[in-house]
């Protein structure tokens, strides 16, 4: 019998609406919901395979626990039974900080990794706490916490009204959008164009986003800071700087001018390899567009700059008035904010709170850099304990952080390893505990994370689509019970976690005066709350003390759970409106333009002035049909275009001697890969191009699909000790590597021997 069941999509950040097919249990189909309030039917080659990546037959169906030095399956007692005795003893020996944690991007895709990594974090007290966003947009949570006192409050470009878009290092069309989510990215830069808006983009490449615009240029990687740094230059020398109506929440504009001084279009010219006119036109046009967004993702923040180049992206928004007015860019305000409180100063944003043992890394936002997991592993220091134990939730850091080869022995010496993770896979292998959360189709949905960066206000929840096969554990109870485990009360009942969280969140809300519950009894709250289980309880309460919220019955026509169940398409919320001032948290309570951090950062982009670099510089890239580094086990996602091949430029080809489709030997700091070439015009000179996700060769995982068309490992080529300072944020793109083809470098060895 077959029937239809409502999901949002968990494969990217656009969250479409999907209408699944489901036959004796099993998604064997998958459409576009055209009912879907946000998505209105859109879908892409990854939405529409969700069936197979659903039930891709070698994700794990049971715990595995390493016996003997063997992983073998065990029933979930034993599996947890395990990590307590794995991590607990650790913990009591060597102190908190000995327990690592590592957080993976698909912690942002399920309702499990918003909910309980915060938990758990708390819970242990660790503060060697890893995640990808140090190898992705931490430079863009630095700057907003700066500009704006809060580092997740990022503005976001108002695509459906904006009249020009400027768009760096992002290719929407290939990963329909990110920091910005948009279903069907690319048919809203289509109507932007219908419109006659404009559309400029940045990168070094001609991506499929390039080719849709109205101007391309192909920067020198990992100059962009410069370029925008000499735009907004242009823009005060020109008398073209307009604050508009925000002006009066915005402070520092005469220091930010000053301090820019340098960075004339002359000056960065040729390390940016944009001619000076070309960037003038750049800031004029910008300034005169009715409204205008400047948006920045990947290409400006993994690169050395990424802290400068994120802040100087919404410093031009300031500076043209675009910040925070319709067209320009605004903050979402999504349905599981916080409760507004009125506008005043804040507590501002901290930096450097505590350091990374071996290297002495700053800490952001309470991380420390992924780059710097592997050190603190196997470097011992005369203070402080290396990371011992680590509980690693949906992460693959051999893939997806620099030196994945290091990291993969320092992996291999750990006391103890717990992986959260649906397949045996490159980092999982290490794991003497793997715990499988079921398949998304049997998994519930709400975007906490996405809402709050959605071009439009709007929220959707989507219970599980299939019921839990048996012998399956839903991912929240994985992680309640894995909170219990690794905080010394294994074996209580995982319920009392989301009780616990409800208990405190409640009690706060009854002491703040603004709240709309302040005064009531949180016990009469707490049993006001609906919801089949804890989770959903969380949300309830999430939902009503929220913005669009019921307030517990203050607001009757507001939001909660039993009403969002009742609008299975989602429930608009409406365009994005200005906000401020009220989100600002910084000290004075103002947007401040030239903070501390940044201006002390900025005599390093001043000397990047006369870089050029000698040889090749390697950028990354992504296939529509990818998704990091899990989904080349699915065969519908993988083949034709979606390769693991170097692009290089013919004239480069040509230089180094390289044919199309020959094997090249690509060297850098942390080690050399071998890729397949592919020779195009759609990367610029001295630019060479190799996407991430790829190297599944290593023994002992169970991805067989992957394995068996493993490509190299981009990242192997990164030694881990280039970052962004002021982030911590690894720097992938930009990166010098040596090029030759496999013959020449057989042709050396037999030299070097005779
Ligand atoms: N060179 C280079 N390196 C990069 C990048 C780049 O552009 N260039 N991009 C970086 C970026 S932006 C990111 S976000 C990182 C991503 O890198 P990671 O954070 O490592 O994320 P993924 O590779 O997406 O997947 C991580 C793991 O999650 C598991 N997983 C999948 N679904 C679930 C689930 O529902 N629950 C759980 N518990 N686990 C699940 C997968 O099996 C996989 O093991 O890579 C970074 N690495
Ligand atoms: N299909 C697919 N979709 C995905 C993902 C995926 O792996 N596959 N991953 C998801 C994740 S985790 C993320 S974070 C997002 C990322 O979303 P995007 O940021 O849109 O990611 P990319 O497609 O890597 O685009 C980055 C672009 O920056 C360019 N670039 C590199 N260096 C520079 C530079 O120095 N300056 C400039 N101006 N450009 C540069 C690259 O050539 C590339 O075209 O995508 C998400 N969506
Ligand atoms: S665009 Fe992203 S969210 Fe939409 S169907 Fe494709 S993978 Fe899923
Ligand atoms: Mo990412």
């Amino acid at each position: 019998m077959s029937r239809t069941a409502l999901r949002v999509c968990p494969l990217c950040e656009a969250t479409c609406g999907l209408t699944l097919t489901i036959e004796d249990g099993r998604v064997t189909g998958a459409r576009g919901d055209r009912d879907d309030v946000f998505s209105k039917g859109f879908i892409c080659p990854k939405g529409a395979a969700f069936g197979a990546v659903d039930s891709d037959p070698d994700r794990l169906r049971a715990p595995l626990v390493r016996v003997d030095g063997e992983l073998r399956e065990a029933t979930w007692e034993e599996a947890f039974d395990a990590v307590a005795a794995g991590i607990r003893p650790v913990a009591e020996r060597h102190g908190p900080h000995a327990v690592g944690v590592v957080l993976g991007n698909p912690n942002v895709h399920t309702v499990a990794g918003a909910l309980y990594p915060p938990v758990l974090i708390g819970g242990l007290g660790t503060r060697s706490l890893f995640t990808a966003s140090t190898v992705d947009q931490m430079p863009k949570h630095v700057s907003s916490g700066l500009l704006f006192g809060d580092a997740n409050l990022i503005p976001v470009p108002d695509l459906d009204r904006t009249d020009h878009l400027l768009l760096i290092g992002a290719n929407p069309l290939e990963s329909n959008g990110s920091l910005c989510t948009a279903p069907d990215f690319p048919g809203r830069l289509k109507a932007l164009r219908a419109r006659g808006g404009t559309l400029t983009v940045i990168d070094p490449r001609r991506t499929r986003t390039a080719r849709l615009a109205d101007r391309h240029l192909a920067i020198r990687p990992g100059t962009d800071a410069l370029l925008l740094a000499a735009m907004a230059h242009t823009l005060f020398d020109e008398g073209l700087a307009d604050l508009g109506e925000r002006a009066p929440h915005i402070r520092g504009q005469r220091e930010l001018a000053a301090a820019l001084a340098d960075f004339t279009p002359e000056a960065v010219s040729g390390a940016c390899d944009i001619d000076a006119a070309g960037i003038r036109t750049l800031a004029r046009e910008l300034a005169a567009a009715p409204t205008a967004a400047v948006y920045g993702r990947i290409g400006s923040c993994t690169v050395p700059h990424g802290t400068l180049a994120s802040w100087l992206v919404d410093v031009l928004n300031v500076l043209t008035g675009n910040l925070d007015r319709p067209g320009g860019a605004l903050f979402p305000q999504a349905a599981t904010d916080r409760t507004p409180r009125p506008a005043g100063p804040g507590r501002g944003f901290a930096l450097g709170r505590w350091h990374s043992r071996v290297r002495r890394h700053p800490e952001a936002k309470g991380e420390l850099p992924l780059s710097a997991l592997a050190e603190e592993i196997d470097t011992p220091t005369d203070e402080g304990e290396p990371v011992r134990a680590l509980i690693a939730v949906a992460a693959n850091p051999v893939l997806s952080a620099p030196d994945g080869e290091r990291l993969d022995q320092a992996l291999g010496s750990l006391d103890f390893m717990v992986s959260v993770d649906p397949y045996l896979n490159e980092t999982s292998r290490h794991a003497d505990v793997v715990l499988p959360p079921p398949p998304p189709a049997q998994s519930p949905h709400h975007d906490f994370a996405f809402n709050t960066l959605a071009v439009r206000n709007q929220v959707r929840y989507t219970r599980p689509a299939v019921p839990l096969e048996p012998g399956r554990m839903a991912e929240t109870e994985i992680l309640a019970r894995l909170v219990l485990a690794a905080t010394g009360m294994h074996g209580a009942d995982p319920a009392a976690v989301d009780a616990m969280v409800i208990d405190q969140t409640l009690g706060k809300a009854v002491r703040d005066p603004h709240s709309p519950v302040h005064g009531r009894d949180p016990q009469e709250l707490a049993g006001l709350l609906t919801g089949e289980n804890g989770p959903e309880r969380r949300l309830d309460m999430m939902l009503r003390l929220g913005p669009y919220g019921d307030g517990f019955g203050a607001d009757p026509d507001g939001l909660t759970l039993d009403r969002l169940l009742a609008h299975p398409h989602g429930i608009d919320l409406g365009p994005l409106r200005p906000r401020l001032p009220q989100p600002l948290k910084t000290r004075s309570g103002q947007v401040e333009l030239l903070p501390e951090p940044i201006a002390a950062d900025l005599p390093r982009l001043r000397a990047a002035l006369d870089e050029r670099p000698d040889g090749l510089v390697l950028v990354g890239r992504r296939h529509l049909r990818s998704n990091n580094s899990w989904m080349h086990n699915v065969p519908a996602l993988t083949g034709g275009s979606n390769r693991c091949t170097l692009h290089l430029h013919p004239d480069d080809a040509e230089r180094l001697g390289v044919r199309d489709g020959q094997p090249v030997r690509i060297k850098g700091a942390g080690g050399e890969v071998t890729a397949p070439a592919e020779v195009t015009d759609a990367v610029r000179r001295g630019v060479v191009s190799l996407p991430h996700g790829w190297g599944h060769d290593r023994p002992g995982t169970r991805i067989r699909h992957a394995a068996a068309d493993p490509g190299a490992n981009v990242n192997q080529l990164l030694d881990g000790s280039l970052l962004d300072p002021l982030s911590g944020n690894a720097v992938l793109n930009g990166v010098p590597v040596e090029v030759a083809p496999v013959a020449a470098v057989v042709t050396e060895t037999f030299d070097a021997l005779t």
